[in-house]
């Protein structure tokens, strides 16, 4: 059935939407136009956590993510703490396209990449040291991504476990004060990835994400953003769905699958985003995150927790340019 061609992703990133429907227009091929449009984040460096010259991990050095999901085939590419390559969408296509595997990770996917005929370049930047330096000159506080202390004498790491109690962000025993002091923290600067849903006009459906992934992560973690289900899920009989936040809670939850199934047995893509957040959210209270979703009648809907409202872009053949929808969280 033929649907209003469709594009939506996480957060204001606009030209990212823009460039998407554009394409989604010119091509007819909703995996172009979620390439092109997660690729303008990376050029843009939205937040700059999307693309080379963010995040850095406890090394300096900036990994990236990506994932795209094709609904009509249930085919997907993804790359996760992929190095020294900045197109991390582009080189998930291939893995989509020029490969019969799902999934290459680490060295081995900028190897991958580059025979693809992508340059091997430093993702670092000005940037990227600058956050890196700062943190070390903090003696890598804040870290919440391990419940030890680093040792001061070695650089950051190995880590020194200590009775001391610290700032574990989403760690369900904390009290809602330090809680949210973790939150704050957190949420400065360390968020933002895009996920993208593009409907094409004949209803085929296509789902990705594209991240350099969380601050002073210790090197080789990979977020839920390139994990099918995780970050992002698409299947052109139901809908799509894509998540942001803090990943190493939200893929224990598989939200975007969660959302897609939930669409399946018949909710509103509103309620379907809703009960993945809420699932999370009765694990982990103040956990940080948004998932967005739309079924393939085009109706779009998003739920979110740990912070005070969620944008998301919207782009469609009834509008001159992308809006900006807000949905408050629980
Ligand atoms: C991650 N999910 O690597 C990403 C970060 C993010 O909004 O989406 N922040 O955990």
């Amino acid at each position: 059935s033929a649907v209003n061609p469709l594009v939506i992703n996480t957060w204001a990133f606009t030209e990212s939407t823009k460039n998407a429907f554009t394409t989604l227009k010119s091509t007819s091929d909703p995996v172009s136009a979620l390439e092109e449009g997660c690729r303008t984040c990376q050029t843009l460096q939205c937040d700059f956590t999307v693309g080379y010259g963010g995040s850095p991990d406890e090394n300096g050095e900036s990994t990236l993510d990506a994932i795209i999901f094709d609904g009509n085939t249930m085919n997907m590419g993804a790359v996760g703490g992929m190095r020294k390559v900045k197109d991390a969408i582009g080189v998930a296509r291939k893995v989509l396209e020029n490969t019969e595997h799902s999934f290459l990770v680490g060295e081995l996917a900028g190897q991958f990449a580059n025979k693809m005929g992508f340059p091997l370049e430093s993702l670092e930047t000005n940037y990227s040291q600058g956050l890196y330096e700062t943190w070390k000159e903090n003696n890598c506080q804040p870290n919440f991504w391990t419940n030890v202390l680093p040792d001061p004498t070695k650089n950051c790491g190995p880590y020194t476990p200590t009775e001391e109690k610290q700032c574990i962000k989403s760690d369900p025993i904390l009290t809602n004060e330090i809680s949210k002091d973790c939150d704050s923290k957190f949420n400065t600067g360390n968020h933002d990835t895009i996920g993208m849903l593009v409907i094409g006009q004949d209803g085929h459906i296509v789902a990705g994400t594209s991240t350099n992934g969380a601050n002073h992560k210790i090197p080789g973690r990979v977020g839920d953003s390139p994990i099918p289900g995780a970050g992002a899920y698409a299947d052109s009989e139901v809908g799509a769905a894509a998540g942001t936040g803090d990943g190493d809670v939200m893929m224990r939850f598989l939200p975007s699958f969660l959302a897609v199934e939930q669409m399946r047995s018949g909710v509103t893509p509103e309620a379907a985003a809703q009960e993945a957040i809420s699932r999370i959210a009765k694990k982990y209270p103040s956990f940080f995150g948004g998932v967005i979703a739309v079924n393939k009648d085009g109706v779009i809907g998003a739920a979110c927790n740990g912070m005070e409202k969620f944008p998301f872009s919207v782009m469609n053949d009834t509008i001159d340019a992308p809006i900006v929808n807000y949905v408050n969280c629980t």
